[in-house]
């Protein structure tokens, strides 16, 4: 089955860009660009991706500074999008959404920021077999101003390179800033066509569940806290929930891979992918969390097919791309 399932054609629908780097691509990309070779170092890379029984979400955002400082600089921007291509593609994934805040510094503007993740894109895709698209994020923990300018820029990027720019994400701490404040700028993104991926539910906040469900999204990522009617809901208006077992039980969010919701998703039938939102920070890749699907809920290899399949078809890929794929999935399943 591990090898089935390496060899699949898969789909990532949820990967942050930051969170994606794997411990061994963190290594490479702090020798290569910056010379870092020492034991305190290699130590931090430990600690970076050590859960220690207990942790909760707030452990866990702590970790990204550690990446944030080696991609704090272009060469370490457009490095690291590399790298995370290549590992993405290693790991036989055909089509991959990538999202990441775009930051300002001493470094970059947030457009500079952006157009350096495009143009390392560009150049990873023509090196590995993999099509990626990119979904600039809105962190909520951060002021309205800077999710106006990440539109904004999304927008007129986005219209120079549509077949790149497919939307945007709403993420960061669900501790911090309401999602009604950014409700507006998200009526924005979607007015110029930009798909939705909203961090919905993460934690257990009805409200803001609420308020969340009746905006609407195109993909909706964690769902943790959406109970029964939450489930029917996005089953009923198709919204696929974007599960990540690693990231929700490393997280405390979910208690065991056994009472993840995926398995209540499953039973009633409702649209949901797997991906695995940090593989870098939760040392895990998309063969792995499939592993961890099919043990802990006895995924046969064709509910794993069916479960690519359901990728691509909520994937923001044009009709084209989404063809492609299936043709690719196909001539898989055929060569079983
Ligand atoms: C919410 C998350 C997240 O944007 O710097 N991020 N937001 N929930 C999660 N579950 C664990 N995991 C990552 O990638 C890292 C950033 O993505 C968001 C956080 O804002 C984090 O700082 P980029 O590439």
């Amino acid at each position: 089955m591990i090898k089935f399932l390496q060899g699949l054609p898969k789909v990532e629908l949820h990967a942050h860009l930051n969170g994606s780097l794997n411990i061994d691509s963190i290594k490479e990309l702090a020798e290569n660009v910056y010379g870092q070779q020492s034991d305190e170092f290699a130590s931090m890379c430990e600690r970076f991706i050590t859960f220690k029984k207990g942790s909760n979400l707030n452990d866990c955002f702590q970790k990204f500074a550690f990446v944030h400082e080696l991609t704090s600089t272009r060469k370490g921007l457009e490095r690291a999008t590399e790298l995370t291509i290549r590992d993405f593609a290693k790991d036989n994934v055909m089509y991959l959404e990538l999202r990441t805040t775009p930051k300002s510094n001493d470094n970059m503007t947030r457009r500079a920021y952006l157009e350096v993740v495009m143009a390392a894109i560009e150049k990873a895709t023509t090196e590995h077999a993999i099509t990626v698209k990119l979904l600039p994020s809105i962190n909520r923990g951060e002021p309205l101003e800077v999710a106006e300018e990440t539109v904004a820029l999304a927008i007129e990027l986005g219209q120079k390179e549509p077949e790149l720019i497919a939307g945007i994400d709403f993420s960061g701490d669900p501790n911090q800033g309401k999602f009604s404040d950014f409700a507006p700028v998200l009526e924005k993104a979607r007015q110029h066509g930009l798909k939705l991926a909203i961090h919905c539910a993460e934690i257990d906040n009805p409200s803001e569940i609420r308020e969340m469900l009746m905006f609407g999204m195109s993909r909706c990522g964690h769902g943790t806290f959406l109970g029964n009617s939450g489930f029917a809901h996005m089953k009923e208006q198709n919204i696929p929930i974007e599960c990540c077992l690693s990231s929700n039980v490393k997280t405390g969010t979910v208690s065991s891979f056994g009472s993840h919701h995926l398995k209540q998703l499953f039973l009633a039938d409702a649209p949901k992918v797997l991906c695995t939102d940090d593989c870098g920070v939760f040392d895990s890749t998309l063969s792995e969390e499939f592993v961890l699907a099919s043990e802990t809920f006895g995924l046969t290899r064709s509910q794993c097919i069916d479960l690519t399949m359901e990728a691509v078809q909520h994937s923001f890929a044009s009709p084209e791309e989404k063809l492609k794929m299936k043709m690719r999935l196909y001539a898989f399943t055929r060569r079983q």
